[in-house]
């Protein structure tokens, strides 16, 4: 059942968004490369599952350094990704079928490739110089020799955030990789460059953004110094490149100047590294016109270890729950959360947080109710709704990501022998987890391409793919359908206050109510039968075919049930 469009105050409300990650996803002409063809021969996938929004990660001309995340014209597709042309076909045919596209719109930095950026590297007397951050080296320092550098900031992809340019004798700013110097959004005529490009791509009929890193966007001006652990030479930047003094402002202006007025609200999705529930509160407070929601990386942090992602620990679903319970009681009253398990940058929920070998359907598809049944807008990221999990990687060429080729290189600089560690945390937490071809059958390649893929295909796609799971009644992907229905059909999901009833793992249960009615929803987030009480009801949703009812729970067993509102629950 489709959703009724009317039924709330905004048309996203009730709606489910699904990431397509066009490199991965499906290749239709036999290049090893997922690309917008291949999305068109797969629209059907998207509809049967019943998703309203189609999030496309970058199709942008791009040198595809960072996988298109640095692009070279903000107004055109990739030749490898097909043509604006194909977009627009893909357009319409979302739209012939009640369906959203949301872009991804990527301008904290451009590609070194970007003619902004060329025009700005020509000489310090480029009209576009002051578009980008260029610094001089420290005071005496004449640039290129280690620790000359303006800060000593480490970079999201390891190393220095600052490149030499030895034409100029000057820095510029890179954040992520050095083919994305960030953009010098102080200078209005960035800001209005920017704006004038998000209302063109609305006039070609889009109907959204996700925003990269899109609190980076505001820096403090005075580029402080990090404080440095002993022996390292970079240092976290975060807090002064992170969320700065005008975030705000600049989302205010860019709100006024790009997302008023047209006639189907245009929905905008920033990510936010770092944010903090009261800055989310106000990023997507609808009185204060910025954003309507934002990606949180709290909850991604839980298996991180005191040095970043790179360093692991232990993971606690109990502290995984609780962080996630803390992101609905805060945004309750203000505000509005997003809810993912995965994106391209993250390794796949059913290998992070649940048991892929002895409980593989069962874990998928508790997680999957887990966060689908909280307050906010549920992201599905190409081929989680069939339970796809991590590669299990065994060696660096199998390896595309070059925040894994970054990190391996950097690492293996300083140790020789830390190869092993070092990829046995890749396989954990490496951002090519998610970037393994979607398997959309059995047959070579998984269905992905006829030609050879860029990126090698998970060997379990023999069992877990689409084509087994299609009709299958008890598979993952029917069970993600049912969530999405279950979405658009009861408006408890969509408004009902949340309360969580217990967060102590291995049980998670909360509920969902309007004051007359709720929904109770109990997992067992574990591969051990586990006690929960019965609150009674009447059944709505299980992840068995015979749902318990009484005070266990299953392994990985999730039940959903609806009663009156006041009757106890026995503890
Ligand atoms: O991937 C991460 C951790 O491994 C994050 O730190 C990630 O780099 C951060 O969330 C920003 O991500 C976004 O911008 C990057 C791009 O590489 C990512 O793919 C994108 O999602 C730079 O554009």
């Amino acid at each position: 059942m489709r959703r009724d469009r009317d039924r709330y105050d905004v048309w996203w409300r009730d709606a489910v968004v699904y990431q397509v990650y066009p490199r991965s996803f499906a290749d239709s002409d036999g290049d090893g490369i997922g690309d917008l063809g291949g999305l068109l021969e797969h629209i059907d996938h998207l509809d049967h599952l019943g998703v309203d929004v189609v999030w496309l990660s970058p199709i942008y001309p791009s040198p595809q350094d960072d996988n298109g995340y640095d692009v070279a014209d903000y107004r055109d597709v990739d030749p490898v990704f097909g043509s604006l042309a194909t977009l627009d076909a893909v357009t319409e045919e979302l739209h012939r079928r009640d369906m959203r596209l949301v872009l991804d719109l990527v301008v904290n930095h451009t590609s070194d490739e970007h003619p902004w950026f060329i025009d700005s590297a020509s000489g310090p007397d480029s009209p576009r110089r002051d578009w980008y951050w260029w610094r001089p080296p420290r005071p005496g320092f004449t640039g290129g020799e280690p620790g000359a550098e303006p800060t000593n900031w480490a970079g999201f992809f390891s190393g220095s955030t600052w490149e030499f340019d030895p034409a100029s004798g000057e820095y510029y700013l890179h954040l992520f990789s050095r083919k994305q110097p960030d953009l010098n959004w102080e200078n209005p005529e960035v800001r209005h460059a920017v704006y004038d490009t998000m209302r063109w791509w609305l006039d070609q009929g889009v109907d959204g953004f996700r925003m990269d890193v899109i609190n980076l966007i505001s820096k403090r001006t005075d580029l402080p110094d990090a404080p440095l652990a002993p022996g390292a030479r970079h240092g976290d930047g975060f807090p002064f490149y992170a969320s700065g003094p005008r975030i705000h402002e600049f989302l205010q202006e860019m709100n006024r100047e790009v997302f008023r007025g047209w006639d189907v609200p245009v929905l905008s999705i920033g990510e936010m590294p770092g944010v903090t529930i009261d800055d989310a509160a106000d990023f997507t407070d609808p009185a204060r016109g910025e954003l309507d929601m934002v990606f949180q990386f709290e909850h991604m942090g839980v298996d991180h270890g005191p040095d970043g992602k790179w360093s692991g620990a232990e993971l606690d679903r109990g502290h995984l729950m609780s962080t996630l319970v803390r992101w609905q009681e805060g945004l309750a009253e203000r505000g509005w959360n997003s809810l993912y398990w995965n994106n391209h940058d993250q390794p796949r929920v059913v290998s992070r947080f649940g048991d892929p070998e002895r409980f593989w359907r069962e874990s998928a598809t508790a997680l999957a109710a887990v966060l689908h049944l909280q307050r906010g807008t549920p992201f599905i990221y190409q081929g989680e709704e069939i339970g796809m999990t991590d590669m299990p990687f065994t060696s660096v060429d199998e390896l595309r990501d070059i925040e894994s080729l970054n990190f391996v290189a950097e690492t293996l600089a300083d140790d020789a022998d830390a190869l092993p560690r070092v990829m046995e945390r890749i396989r954990r937490i490496g951002r090519d987890n998610a970037r393994t071809p979607v398997q959309w059958d059995a047959g070579p390649a998984a269905g992905f391409t006829t030609g050879q893929p860029w990126i090698a295909v998970n060997p379990n796609h023999v069992s877990i793919n689409a084509a087994a799971q299609r009709d299958d009644p008890a598979s993952v992907y029917s069970f993600y359908r049912e969530l999405i229905a279950l979405r658009h059909r009861e408006p408890l999901v969509v408004t009902g206050d949340f309360r969580a009833l217990d967060s102590n793992a291995p049980i998670v249960a909360f509920v969902r109510s309007d004051g007359t009615e709720e929904l109770v929803l109990r997992a067992n987030l574990s591969s051990e039968p586990a006690a929960s009480a019965d609150p009674g009801g009447e059944l709505v949703l299980g992840n068995h075919a015979e749902p318990s009812r009484g005070d266990m729970l299953r392994p990985w067993e999730v039940v959903v049930t609806r009663r009156p509102v006041g009757e106890l629950i026995p503890r």
